[in-house]
């Protein structure tokens, strides 16, 4: 899609050119374009140069970077300014730990995210927004016949990604703020049997509710049932827990924070009361599934996410 000076839309057919290379174009790009532009039916344009990415938002299919499938690293979008991340708190039930992922990925990659709390009519918000207190982490609560008015606010001026586990209405979402979007809606299947709605990611432009500004871009994505973290070091995790930083800062050098870790600061500063123990408990989580070790969880519930 190209937008011109007037921010005029108009949707033009390329394929990239061979001179790219292996460099893939991901959604978001921004693309230099040659041949025939004028988007007419049948014709061709050539994607001869991709712009520098602003932001990359990356993720692998698990978290271990000693396996090919960890390894395989994904970009989901570029040049995305805030990730959305998109949790039912019903049907299927939130899952902190994945969000806990998503915020990793989204500090990670510079991109601020918002929680976005879908199926409010089915449930209370409140045991979610209790594990993120300590937190500045915005949200919005959806439930299906509320105003959008305050989300629309902070899609505006920006491209923003959702991202979530299949079920949770992100493509609900998607055609309420854009009417004529007509995105794919599905029932809710268990998680990890592998039905997904949406199976491709989709950039839309939002529609104009203020005379002034840019409305911003919405990016729809096919669920996902976990969010590989194998391209972020054991440092970097850290980013998706501030509320643990502080706690850190008194530790000896070479701690790895980990469960094994004797005399690792985190325990004392939990133990102090200064930090919710569930949220060193996630951060511990995600350091021994990147370091390869199976959460003790998925033997008991089947499943990966908590
Ligand atoms: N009760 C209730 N149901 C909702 C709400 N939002 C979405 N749903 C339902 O949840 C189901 C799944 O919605 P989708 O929008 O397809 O979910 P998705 O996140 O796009 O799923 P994938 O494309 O598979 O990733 C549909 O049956 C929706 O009608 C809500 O706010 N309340
Ligand atoms: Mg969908």
């Amino acid at each position: 899609m190209s937008a011109a000076a007037d921010g005029s839309m108009h949707v033009i057919t390329a394929m990239r050119a061979r001179e790219l290379g292996r460099k893939s174009v991901v959604v978001g790009d921004r693309v230099a374009l040659v041949g025939d532009t004028s988007g007419a039916p049948g014709v061709l344009a050539r994607i001869v140069r991709i712009a520098e990415r602003r932001s990359v938002l990356r993720r692998t299919a698990d978290d271990d970077d000693t396996t090919p499938e960890g390894r395989l690293e994904r970009v989901v979008v570029a040049n995305a300014d805030q990730l959305v991340i998109v949790s039912s708190l019903a049907d299927p039930p939130p899952r902190t730990g994945f969000i806990d992922r998503c915020l990793v990925a989204a500090y990670d990659a510079g991109i601020e995210p918002l929680l976005c709390l879908t199926k409010a009519d089915l449930a209370g918000p409140e045991q979610v927004l209790d594990y993120y207190a300590e937190l500045d982490l915005p949200y919005v609560l959806v439930k299906p016949d509320s105003e959008l008015t305050d989300l629309r606010e902070r899609l505006a001026g920006k491209i923003s990604v959702m991202v979530g586990h299949s079920g949770v209405g992100k493509s609900t979402l998607v055609n309420r703020l854009v009417p004529d979007a007509l995105r794919a809606v599905g029932g809710v299947s268990a998680i990890g049997k592998g039905r997904h709605t949406s199976t491709s990611v989709v950039a839309l432009r939002l529609p104009r509710v203020r005379r002034t500004g840019d409305p911003g871009w919405i990016i729809d994505t096919p669920g996902i049932r976990s969010f590989g973290l194998a391209h972020v070091s054991a440092e970097s995790l850290l980013h998706g827990f501030p509320d643990l930083i502080e706690g850190t800062l008194e530790d000896q050098p070479n701690c790895g924070h980990t469960q094994v870790d004797v005399d690792c600061a985190l325990d004392a500063w939990v133990a102090a009361g200064k930090a919710d123990p569930r949220r060193l408990a996630s951060y511990r989580r995600l350091l021994a599934s990147r370091a390869g070790e199976p959460d003790p969880r998925d033997q008991s519930e089947g499943r990966r996410e908590p």
